[in-house]
């Protein structure tokens, strides 16, 4: 064929290697050299970085991220099986649609986890969400890393002069340019206190998958986070998404967290420099295809002593997969679960769903999962 002899021959065949001994490697099932060539060498390029990340490790789920806002556009004919395969919609043309009316889910719009017997757990949600304006993260060079921070701050300047959302910004990044020091810059213990209070991310580069996409690249420049002074809301920079949107409290209403990061969204997007990116088919875009739709996590930590009898999440797992759950460390994604038996558990689904129905499903799937776990006694 006319493809013979082209640049990408070997990755491709390397990919072809990666479908046959892993099935579940969502990138390397799609990444054939017929749909690789069907691109420009100009779209050759960026398909090669969105799927790197898959073919450098077989063991990947999904195996892929976007390197610009509208690549889940420009590459639809890979990612769209990817995100079918990924998210396996009920309907046969599902339509994403963004709902945060919460008012009518649970008691009145009260998720109260005491009338499961519950007593205050950490509970967190969260948002991925892009900017229009600059490359995803995996594409990044430092000095967009650097300017799109910078690009940051008239926003978070705006934040702290509001009493509601007031307070400081922590930079990793080590100066912004000669010359140009960074009056955010924290030392490497301030950083690990914030990561120990699960408040600022982990460090990037320690992450293979994140490594091959090129997202981790250039760390720690253009990375922080910006919080709240009662530290309940927190915004992150330059992590797998150029921002994470937060709110986190111990509580055992479910809707608080809910209903703040609702209203505080909405400041964010009114705020100088934002405006998120969106796909018509997908809703708010993301790095990774499993974020896609909502962006939205919610989680609590709970603690399964049962369930993680032996030690491991190996058995909550699986009873958590059915009943549509996810389950994590406590530290967060691939990282071991507490020894008192607590892990971190939210609703798998993030797209074709809407943001109401997430924490509905967090609510019930508590619920069912308690019952589990009694039932494991
Ligand atoms: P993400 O939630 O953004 O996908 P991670 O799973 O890596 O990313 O979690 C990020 C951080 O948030 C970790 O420090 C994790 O422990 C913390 N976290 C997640 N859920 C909760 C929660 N319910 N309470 C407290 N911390 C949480
Ligand atoms: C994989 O494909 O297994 C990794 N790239 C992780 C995918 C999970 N999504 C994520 O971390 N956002």
């Amino acid at each position: 064929a006319e493809e013979e002899g082209g640049k990408f021959d070997e990755y491709l065949a390397e990919a072809a290697e990666v479908r046959e001994n892993n099935p579940n490697n969502l990138c390397a099932r799609f990444l054939t050299p017929e749909l690789f060539y069907s691109y420009s060498p100009e779209e050759q390029e960026v398909l090669y970085q969105i799927t790197r990340t898959g073919v450098e490790n077989p063991s990947s789920g999904t195996g892929c991220y976007a390197m610009k806002p509208d690549d889940y556009q420009t590459f639809a004919k890979f990612f769209d099986q990817v995100i079918k395969a990924y998210h396996k919609p009920a309907a046969k043309n599902p339509v994403h649609v963004t709902d945060w009316d919460a008012s009518d889910v649970g008691n009145n719009g009260v998720l109260d986890m005491t009338e499961l017997g519950l007593d205050e757990l950490s509970m967190r949600v969260r948002v991925g969400r892009n900017l229009t304006s600059f490359n995803l993260p995996g594409l990044m060079t430092r000095e967009e890393r650097v300017e799109f921070e910078k690009t940051m701050l008239p926003a978070f300047d705006k934040l702290i002069s509001m009493e509601e959302y007031g307070g400081r910004v922590y930079s990793l990044t080590p100066e912004f340019g000669p010359g140009e020091p960074n009056p955010n810059k924290i030392s490497d213990a301030e950083y690990k206190k914030l990561v120990d209070e699960h408040i600022m991310f982990k460090d990037m580069d320690a992450d293979p998958y994140l490594k091959s996409a090129g997202i981790s690249s250039d760390w720690p420049y253009g990375r922080g986070c910006y919080v709240s002074e009662d530290r309940q809301f927190i915004i992150w920079f330059g992590e797998e998404d150029h921002l994470r949107i937060m709110c986190m409290k111990k509580g055992t209403k479910l809707n608080e967290v809910f209903d703040r990061l609702r209203e505080a969204l909405s400041v964010v997007e009114s705020l100088p420099g934002i405006e998120f990116a969106t796909s018509k088919k997908y809703g708010y875009v993301t790095s990774c295809p499993t974020n896609l739709g909502t962006g939205m996590r919610a989680s609590v930590h709970i603690k399964l002593p049962n369930l993680t009898a032996d030690g491991t999440d190996t058995k909550a797992k699986a009873v958590a997969k059915p009943l549509g759950l996810s389950v994590r460390g406590i530290g967060g994604e691939h990282t071991p679960i507490g020894k008192d038996g607590t892990v971190d558990i939210s609703p798998s689904a993030r797209l074709f769903i809407k943001e109401k129905e997430i924490i509905a499903a967090l609510y019930n799937g508590i619920e069912a999962l308690m019952k589990e776990e009694q039932a494991a006694a």
